[in-house]
């Protein structure tokens, strides 16, 4: 099968390339696309170099999927047009996520709803996937009522920009760009993204939002205070769940250890709980410190670890064209 990764460049699109070749995605020619800047250059794909071509020159090549990860304005203008060429688009971006003619999949959760009509399909916001991929068993078992999650992200969510000013910042180096309005480095930024007019960030509703969606439910209400780390290798969740029915902590981690994408990292004893260097490089979503919280009744503390570029992007974007391919929606 004929494969574009659009952004191909990008922090994301370089994991999206080394995704789809560990787990031998039947790709029988890759077309990379980024920018006019890097048309030429050349990408290394299981041993062998491919060159970058532009947008135009990728829908031209007619591939049969196109996972894109090239920004949110690339996306608004050009995933119309790869599928109005026929090419099945699976957009990394924000572009098209809350839009109710476009499919928002994890397809641990929701992939039952994809069908050969549709042409763009959304990848979820990096915090968003790891949560709800842990709560999906549970809102099955006991409905989910509220949801207060504080997150604690890498770096590498912004691109390669942020990687570059904490390092910088770490090795006293003489020029590093600014990737935010501070330091990075020995500091901790409660803003992601920018203030929408309610008080919270883009982000912050991007997790409100894209979980109702994904789980199919606008009752489950979430609240959510996203903050950026200077860690690198994965986001980190304190999730704070209250149920509309009672469990039992055996159960739920029980329901957990038994949950597509979810491993449980929770031994007290001998302190082991998830962390994002432990997660780093790997496609599961971790979960640990599972706990009852003990002010009220039918609610749950646990701590949710994952590497954002892997299944908070590139993983379940690749997840999604396997779906496509073994239901033969491509
Ligand atoms: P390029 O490297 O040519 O700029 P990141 O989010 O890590 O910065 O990566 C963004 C990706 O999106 C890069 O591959 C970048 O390519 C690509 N990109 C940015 N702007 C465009 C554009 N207008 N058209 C196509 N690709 C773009
Ligand atoms: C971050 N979650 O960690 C963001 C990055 O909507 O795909 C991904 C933004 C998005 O900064």
């Amino acid at each position: 099968m004929k494969v574009a990764v659009v952004g191909a460049t990008g922090l994301v699109g370089t994991k999206m390339l080394q995704v789809l070749a560990e787990r031998n995605f039947p790709v029988t020619e890759l077309v990379p696309v980024a920018s006019e800047r890097s048309v030429g250059k050349e990408v290394e794909f299981k041993g062998k170099k491919y060159k970058i071509v532009s947008m135009a020159d990728g829908i031209a090549a007619k591939p049969a999927v196109a996972l894109f990860s090239a920004g949110g304005g690339t996306s608004t203008e050009w995933a119309p047009q790869f599928a109005a060429a026929g090419i099945t688009v699976v957009d990394n971006s924000s572009a098209w996520r809350m839009d109710p003619s476009k499919p928002l999949i994890v397809p641990e959760i929701n992939a039952d709803i994809l069908t050969t009509n549709d042409k763009i399909i959304a990848n979820p916001n990096c915090s968003t996937i790891q949560m709800v991929v842990a709560l999906q068993p549970l809102h099955k078992a006991y409905k989910i009522k509220r949801v207060v999650v504080s997150t604690y992200q890498s770096v590498t969510g912004t691109g390669v920009k942020a990687v570059d000013q904490l390092m910088g910042e770490r090795n006293n180096a003489s020029e590093y760009p600014m990737a935010y309005k501070y330091p990075i480095d020995l500091n901790v930024i409660p803003q992601i993204d920018v203030f929408t007019d309610n008080g919270y960030t883009k982000e912050e509703m991007k997790m409100v939002n894209e979980t109702k969606k994904i789980m199919r439910d606008d009752n489950i209400k979430v609240t959510a205070t996203t903050v950026r780390i200077p860690v690198m290798g994965g986001h980190s969740e304190s999730v704070n769940v209250e149920f509309e029915n009672e469990f039992e902590l055996a159960e739920v981690r029980n329901l957990l250890e038994s949950a597509p994408g979810v491993v449980v990292v929770d031994d007290l004893p001998n302190q082991q709980y998830p962390m994002p260097k432990d997660a780093h490089e790997k496609d599961e979503v971790f979960v640990g410190r599972i706990r009852r919280d003990e002010t009220q009744p039918k609610t749950l503390n646990m701590w949710i670890v994952s590497d954002n570029l892997r299944k908070g992007a590139a993983t379940n974007a690749v997840q999604v064209a396997e779906y496509l391919v073994a239901n033969n929606l491509i």
